[in-house]
């Protein structure tokens, strides 16, 4: 499968229609110092209007398929209740619209764009949450499962858990390690719950989780940093991925988290552990991992790249870790079916004279990656299929729209699409021209 993808909140827009609730993220972008440029999403790339002319960029550049995730904000307006009809219709057009055009559905469910009323009830940190997600996930899947048959529970849960709700710098913006690990403690439980009911809405769906992972280089040779990246290496990677795979929470980490660690109810490790159909697996750069005593929680600093390429993010270009996380994942959990689900890169981008946007970086990013991806293929990893991110340049979270990563422009003042080279570049390769 080769497509690109997409999340609801970063491109939809419409904000305020068709019976929409306010998400978290509207919330956390209305409040000042959140985001770099004090944007929001409720605008965006208004791609709930346009995404036929979007569907047909995509189209013309010969994507099989296509990710997105659904505003759960569009389709459950309180904590109890009926589904919104016109929320559910919106997607039954746009999943029409994909089939149309022969990009293939790839559906996610939470994109970190959870109704307001339910983080107002304690969001992730309540068990309820896991409920409401299943009543979500239920409706979804009856409505579109006859054509959607490739089904994401969450993306990124580590992002969801920590970047929200220990680090704050996303929504909720609390910092709570406590909190953050029960979040991702419930997040983990609600995929485990939601793939057999999925199953059982959708007899011949492909179920899956996308989690976004970092090579780790330590600092240095020596001990210190070597165990610090250790440590990181057990929150950032084995927390998500040992549960998953039935393992449970790896004790060593547990330990140094004392009260911390999450309260967990009988049955949820092996709800947790429940076999899926594929792994998606975000890659974007490597990390760098130095001691810091007292850097919280575990004594363990990421460090900024200085040298080396470095996109507008200040991430690190490295496609040699793109294969040696992908190699890693297959050698630890030997998960199956492999797609990469995330992978892309943030450049400034000049449109020229003739309108032609030259981004050279990101073409050579998405080339270079592709060519990792192969020799991880080459060492025995199943990489089944690849997802560009992101189709569209998007509301990029904490740095609002000041960062593109699309391979089709978007000017904001006039909502005109333009396909950036490195999206011709992506076209030619997949028409094997
Ligand atoms: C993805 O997450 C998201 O799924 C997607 O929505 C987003 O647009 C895309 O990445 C691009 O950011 O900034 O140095 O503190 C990426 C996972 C996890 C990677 C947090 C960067 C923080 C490093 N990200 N990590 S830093």
């Amino acid at each position: 499968m080769w497509g690109c993808a997409t999340s609801s909140y970063q491109i939809e827009g419409a904000g305020r229609e068709d019976g929409r609730v306010e998400s978290i993220w509207d919330r956390f972008a209305a409040t000042p110092g959140t985001i770099r440029d004090g944007s929001d999403g409720l605008v965006a790339c208004d791609h709930y209007h346009r995404w036929p002319e979007d569907f047909d960029i995509a189209r013309g550049m010969g994507l099989n398929a296509y990710r997105f995730s659904f505003a759960w904000p569009r389709i459950y307006t309180g904590i109890k209740g009926q589904p919104n009809q016109q929320g559910l219709d919106f997607y039954s057009r746009l999943v029409d619209g994909m089939l149309e055009r022969g990009l293939q559905p790839w559906a996610t469910l939470y994109h970190w764009d959870l109704p307001q009323a339910l983080q107002d009830a304690g969001g992730w940190e309540n068990r309820a949450t896991i409920d409401a997600f299943l009543e979500y996930t239920d409706a979804m899947t009856r409505t579109l499962g006859d054509r959607v048959k490739h089904w994401i529970t969450h993306n990124e849960p580590w992002c969801t858990a920590i970047i929200g709700n220990f680090e704050g710098w996303h929504a909720p913006g609390k910092t709570d390690l406590k909190a953050a690990l029960q979040v991702a403690h419930n997040v983990l439980v609600s995929h485990g719950k939601a793939v057999p009911l999925i199953r059982a809405n959708v007899p011949d769906a492909q179920v899956g989780m996308a989690v976004s992972l970092h090579p780790l280089r330590a600092a240095s040779d020596s001990v210190e940093d070597k165990a610090a990246m250790e440590r990181h290496d057990g929150l950032r990677y084995r927390w998500f991925l040992d549960p998953l795979f039935g393992r449970g929470y790896p004790e060593a980490t547990r330990e140094r988290f004392g009260a911390a660690a999450p309260d967990v109810a009988p049955g949820d490790m092996e709800a947790i552990a429940v076999k899926t159909d594929f792994m998606g697996v975000n890659y974007y750069f490597p990390e760098v991992i130095k001691h810091e005593a007292g850097h919280a929680p575990l004594d363990a600093k990421v460090l900024p790249t200085t040298s080396g390429e470095i996109t507008a993010m200040g991430w690190p270009v490295s496609p040699e870790g793109f294969t040696e996380l992908l190699t890693r994942i297959e050698n630890d959990y030997h998960p199956g079916p492999m797609y990469v689900t995330e992978n892309g890169s943030a450049f400034e981008d000049a449109v020229g004279p003739d309108g032609e946007i030259d981004d050279v970086q990101r073409r050579h990013y998405l080339m270079r990656h592709l060519a990792a991806m192969k020799d991880a293929i080459d060492q025995g990893a199943p990489i089944k299929g690849y997802f560009a991110w992101s189709l569209l340049d998007n509301f990029e979270w904490a740095e609002g729209y000041l960062r593109r990563f699309g391979l089709v422009h978007i000017d904001y003042a006039t909502q005109q699409r333009r396909l950036k080279n490195s999206g011709k570049w992506y076209g030619s390769f997949l028409r094997q021209e």
